[in-house]
């Protein structure tokens, strides 16, 4: 190693795994955002939490920032490392380290990915509910790290009350064990909490406690066909009343169009400008015969247009791929992202808001509305046109950020609703949260890390 602070590492360290090439260097720099040109220092693979703690040293010593790294699925540039950075990959730290039938909970290394989470649960007979599309890839620590929610957090809530314990290297490289998976504990601040949703910028998770479940009972999906964007609440309202929801989600014609392009089937005929996928407990007949009764009270209200219900699994999966593969679909366009979140009860008011704002702000760029409606949270993609370039591109969509930051002010609601704010969304983080809680945040920052050293510039513009 030429680098003088790697070779001290090395020293330090002398079975670490250090990657340097530039393909390593390339594809452990850059998360789903495609935004930064990656420039990591190195990236380093420890296997035990004894090797996080000592490079947590390393780094402070040496003054180099670390990126605590998971699997890189993140949409906000948190795990990005552009800057010379050393890479923390959890990467090798994937293994189930305890099953407790008793509490019921699963002990796990951060870098186990939330698919091997679900399969670890299901081998003891329990559910690790928390899921979304990135399940085969993200990893449990970056869930962790960005409190991520998904497709089920109408039912079962976001990664934060799954989260009975944690193991958490500190900035300074001291060792937290955070709540020790009590379920009570009323003995002062609640530490894990704070990790929780800290974009990596306090501590590194190295272990965490998750609770388990009972596995959802049996469930049916319907996809559903809308006339208006009114309809989409009063359904909401209507099958929330009459169903035990497990989903429901949106998206609309755009989302659809780019779905079928990329291999999704068409279930319903026609041009209908949203979509509702919802899946919901379906335990027995009644269950299923209240279903078809809201989707006729529905059909008869003009609230829906047409609709199937899954007959099959493989047929419930195609309906959800419909939902689920939108991302992956647009992934090569690069779209610019919002991912924003207000009350379930102020989303009609802000939806037609942010409707007028953005058929007048992007009159001629395609964009895709999607989301967990039923959370109160939208993504919004936009994709850039051909012959606009890059820059110009982004320029127009932080412009429209502005905007709709101010909007979303008024509404009450938020810049990042799951997606964290990372490097994408730093310079609105004022429109969600006030001067004085975000300095609040920053004297926490500066108590976990003193020196600054882990993920700097990500969450707050400045350090
Ligand atoms: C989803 O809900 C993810 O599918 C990704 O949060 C959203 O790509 C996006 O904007
Ligand atoms: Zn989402």
């Amino acid at each position: 190693m030429s680098d003088p602070r790697l070779a001290e590492l090395i020293r330090r360290l002398p079975d670490v795994r250090l990657l340097t090439d530039a393909g390593d260097l390339e594809h452990y720099g850059r998360d789903w955002t495609r935004r930064w040109t990656p420039a990591p220092l190195a990236i380093a693979l420890p296997a035990t939490v004894e090797e996080v703690q000592a490079i947590v040293c390393w780094a402070n010593e040496q003054g180099v920032a670390i990126v605590p790294s998971g699997g890189r699925t993140g949409l906000s540039g948190g795990a990005v490392a552009a800057h010379g950075e050393l890479v923390l990959s959890l990467e090798r730290m994937n293994r189930v380290l305890d099953f407790n039938p008793v509490d019921r909970s699963l002990t796990v290394q951060a870098g186990m990915t939330l698919q091997a989470v679900h399969e670890a649960a299901r081998g003891h007979g329990l559910l690790y509910p928390v899921d979304f599309a990135a399940r085969g890839s993200c990893s449990i620590g970056g869930n962790i790290a960005t409190n991520a929610g998904g497709i089920r957090v109408i039912r079962y809530g976001n990664t934060r009350e799954w989260v009975a314990g944690l193991k958490v290297v500190a900035g300074n490289g001291e060792l937290l064990e955070l709540n020790r998976g009590l379920i009570k504990n009323s003995s002062g601040y609640d530490l894990r909490q704070l990790l929780i949703g800290s974009e990596g910028s306090l501590g590194i998770v190295v272990e965490a406690t998750l609770k388990l479940t009972d596995p959802a009972p049996p469930s049916q999906v319907m996809l559903l066909a809308l006339p208006d964007m009114d309809a989409l609440m009063q359904v909401f309202a209507l099958f929330r009343a009459r169903l035990a929801l497990q989903a429901f989600e949106f998206f609309t014609d755009v989302a659809l169009k780019h779905v079928l392009a990329h291999g999704g089937q068409r279930a319903i005929e026609g041009d209908h400008p949203y979509y509702v996928v919802t899946e919901f407990d379906a335990v027995d007949d009644r269950a299923q015969d209240a279903a078809l009764a809201a989707f006729e009270q529905a059909l008869e209200q003009g609230w829906v247009s047409d609709g199937v219900i899954a007959q099959s699994e493989a047929q419930a999966a195609a309906l959800w791929r419909l939902r689920e593969g939108i991302t992956e679909s647009l992934a090569a366009r690069q779209p610019y992202k919002n991912d924003v979140s207000v009350r379930i009860s102020a989303v009609p008011a802000f939806l037609h808001e942010m409707q007028a704002l953005l058929a007048g702000e992007y009159p001629q760029f395609d964009v895709v509305w999607f989301g967990h409606i039923g959370d109160g949270n939208l993504h919004i993609n936009v994709l850039r046109p051909e012959g606009v370039a890059n820059d110009a591109f982004i320029a127009q969509c932080e412009h429209v950020t502005k905007l709709l930051a101010a909007t979303l002010q008024r509404h009450g609601g938020s810049i990042s609703a799951e997606h964290g704010i990372g490097l994408v969304k730093r310079a609105y983080l004022g429109s969600t949260r006030g001067a004085a809680e975000i300095a609040l945040m920053q004297g926490v920052r500066k108590v976990f890390d003193p020196n600054g050293i882990l993920n700097p510039g990500k969450l707050f513009a400045a350090d």
